[in-house]
């Protein structure tokens, strides 16, 4: 297990560590009060999960309070920290009482114990995994210098699957990644630095992930062989590794493997040879990875192979995989990321938007019980701003999960600060209606509203092998974030950041609020100077980075934004539009339906509107986009500033490094502002009310 020791620029170690830090408490009457409490730990119980927990509490302790407690399976002080789990001691049971109960499988509790007057503390889970939880949950109160005050602490996660989808690929390269290349892969081989993975996985862990797809939903020549003989036993090593921190490795398979690997001459799902071929691919792989946790899989969607091929459904696809992993347990996690890339915007009546809803929803109840249909937030792309996608709370007799994107590909890619936890909570908290009003996104799912038996949260993650993991050292917040509210999504964005700026940096009053400030504020002022009101894309086309109008490469016209000199904006109603609106429940279809009710944010993905209409703070449309774009500017400058006056309560590096960012930002954020609204200005011929220059 590496120390966190990286080569090459020892400055950078801090940034390395992530929210792990451990960095030295201050509040010496706390410290003491912990230090008293912590010098024993007792431990009955040795499984690969509860070593990585006693580590963590080593490593933990060492930099937070100075000690090197002993480990033993008796008490070797008066006061002891005693760690240990129902299932793997039975003593444990008798220490909880009636609280064992309230303990899920991954749950845990911290709790006080006293015996003759003397303190002691208690850290148990159902299962290892929960103890492991417990351990970092315990090191994360006593940085931020949490007092005892608050146990007993039970905690159990609100979603069942909480994972991560890296989009790597084995030439070291990684789709949509800005944070360096990939951590897993060189030359087409898995890489030998497994320290490095290792620490991947204890800074997973340490927030609750529970699963990982290693290699990108795109699966090129070299990952379809991932599941063969040249790399299983390599891939083998890597699940060896999040084993021992209680996470589920998934791989992201070729559809067309059977062809692929020159052994059939089709991947017909239905064709019995396939369907042997694949039960017999899956043996191969459990009898190298016995808790393997299954395929993702993105078929029919971008050129990628799919059974649309044959002339079968979605449906028949993922369920011959599934019968192929059930009997060892495994899932299959199917996108319904689906559409017609070449779409020709010209053509008012089709529209993408519809898309993952007009394939996935006559299929609901025709998949398989290991199948999960994994479904992007919106129904476009991961925007700045979208609406939610109406399969979620369509679907009701469909395992579900909810896909997000960490990596920051339309929002700024790690070279701007873009907070993201803020508009993940709009998108759970929004009511689908569902089961009449409060049938929020998180409740579905939870699995609390349609009771099917998996579901969860994935994220495109923005890991890479930058020193500091994502780039921009802030966009740990979003990685951090994003597994907090997998963990609880009744989590607040402002919790969130307070925890992770203490944590990462130090519990300064100060700098805790101004941090906050700054993350808080992020996203809108992205927004800001991008795309208004819900359009989205108006990026340069394949990377996705800069102001482009007309730019999306799937828009070969530059007219999906319907921009013309009087208006811009989809019509997207029943009345009058592509019908999109009517894929959501009756109650949200009536207030996406008209112009009046439509929330503004979304108005321009909802419907087209003249430049002169106006909005409800009385400023028309094209002003509306002039002010935003300005303001935009402003804000990312108040970032610059605010950043400044933390000089010197951040370490050297780490404010040099967000310094270049932020001026980076600014600079960017001055381009996107004039090439929108020169474009707008062209196109209308309507000047700034404010006789602000425009290009
Ligand atoms: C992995 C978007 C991205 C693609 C990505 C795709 C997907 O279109 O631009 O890079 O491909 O989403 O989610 O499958």
């Amino acid at each position: 297990m590496s120390n966190f020791v990286v080569a090459g620029n020892p400055k950078s170690t801090s940034m390395y560590k992530c929210w792990l830090k451990y960095y030295k408490l201050e509040n010496k009457k706390l410290s003491g009060e912990y230090k008293n409490l912590l010098k024993s730990i007792v431990i009955k119980e040795n499984t690969a999960i509860t070593q990585s927990a006693v580590n963590e509490l080593k490593r933990g302790l060492a930099g937070i309070l100075g000690i090197r407690p002993e480990i033993s399976e008796e008490p070797a002080k008066p006061a002891f920290l005693m760690l240990g789990t129902l299932s793997g001691n039975k003593s444990i049971a008798g220490l909880l009482g009636r609280e064992k109960q309230n303990l899920g499988e991954e749950g845990f509790i911290i709790k006080l114990l006293t015996e003759n007057e003397q303190k002691q503390l208690l850290v148990a889970g159902k299962t290892d995994r929960g103890l492991l939880y417990g351990v970092f949950s315990l090191l994360r109160l006593i940085q931020t210098g949490t007092g005892l005050d608050g146990l007993p602490r039970i905690e159990n996660p609100v979603n069942q699957l909480r994972m991560v989808n890296h989009w790597d690929n084995m030439d070291r390269s990684i789709e949509r990644g800005y944070a360096g290349k990939s951590i897993f892969y060189k030359n087409n081989k898995i890489t030998g630095n497994l320290a490095r993975i290792s620490d991947y996985a204890r800074m997973l862990a340490s927030v609750g992930i529970n699963a990982i797809a290693i290699n990108n939903v795109n699966v090129h020549k070299f990952e379809t062989l991932l599941i063969t003989d040249r790399y299983i036993k390599d891939a083998a090593k890597l699940n060896e590794i999040f084993r021992s921190y209680g996470i589920k490795l998934f791989l992201s398979i070729n559809f067309a493997s059977p062809l692929s690997t020159g052994e059939l001459f089709t991947a017909d799902p239905l064709d019995k040879e396939v369907r042997k071929w694949w039960k017999n691919r899956a043996e191969f792989i459990y009898a190298y990875m016995p808790d393997f946790g299954g395929f993702l899989v993105k078929a029919d969607s971008e050129g990628r192979p799919g059974p649309f091929t044959y002339g079968r459904t979605h449906a028949d696809g993922a369920n011959m995989l599934a019968e192929a992993l059930k009997p060892h347990g495994g899932l299959v996690i199917w996108r319904c990321f689906v559409y017609n890339c070449l779409q020709d915007w010209r053509d008012r009546t089709i529209d993408r938007a519809k898309a993952a809803y007009d394939h996935f929803m006559p299929l609901d109840g025709a998949f398989a019980e290991n199948v999960l249909l994994q479904i992007k937030n919106g129904p476009m792309d991961f925007q700045v701003r979208e609406p939610v996608s109406p399969l979620i709370g369509g679907l009701e007799k469909t395992n579900q999960v909810l896909e997000l994107q960490t990596t920051q590909e339309y929002t700024g890619q790690q070279k701007h600060l873009c907070y993201l936890v803020p508009m993940w909570k709009e998108v759970l908290d929004f009511d689908t209606c569902a089961k009449g009003r409060g049938t929020s996104v998180k409740k579905i799912i939870s699995r609390e509203v349609f009771k099917n038996k998996y579901g969860g949260f994935a994220t495109v993650t923005n890991i890479g092998d930058d020193t500091n993991w994502t780039g921009h050292q802030m966009a740990q917040a979003n990685t951090f974030g994003y597994a907090r509210l997998a963990w609880d999504p009744e989590l607040t964005s402002e919790e969130i950041a307070e925890s992770w700026i203490r944590l990462t940096y130090s519990n300064d009053r100060i700098l805790v609020d101004t941090i906050k400030d700054m993350l808080l504020g992020s996203w809108r002022t992205y927004e800001n100077y991008t795309s208004p009101l819900g359009i989205g894309w108006m990026v340069n086309p394949n990377h996705h980075y800069g102001p482009n109008v007309d730019g999306y490469e799937y828009d070969k016209w530059g007219t999906y934004h319907r921009a013309d000199h009087k208006g811009i904006g989809v019509d997207r109603n029943v009345r009058n539009g592509t019908g999109y609106a009517g894929q959501y429940h009756k109650e949200v279809a009536r207030l996406y339906e008209n112009v009046e009710t439509c929330p503004e944010e979304l108005l321009l993905f909802f419907h087209y509107i003249p430049y002169d209409y106006r909005l409800k703070s009385g400023e028309t449309l094209i002003q509306y986009i002039y002010n935003t774009h300005f303001e935009g500017v402003e804000q990312a400058e108040e970032l610059k500033r605010k950043w400044e006056s933390l000089k010197d309560k951040v370490e050297e590096d780490v404010f040099g490094h967000v310094m270049e960012r932020l001026e980076g930002q600014i600079t960017h954020s001055k381009e996107w502002r004039d090439i929108i609204n020169t474009y707008f200005f062209r196109k209308t011929g309507i000047p700034d009310e404010l006789g602000r220059k425009i290009y």
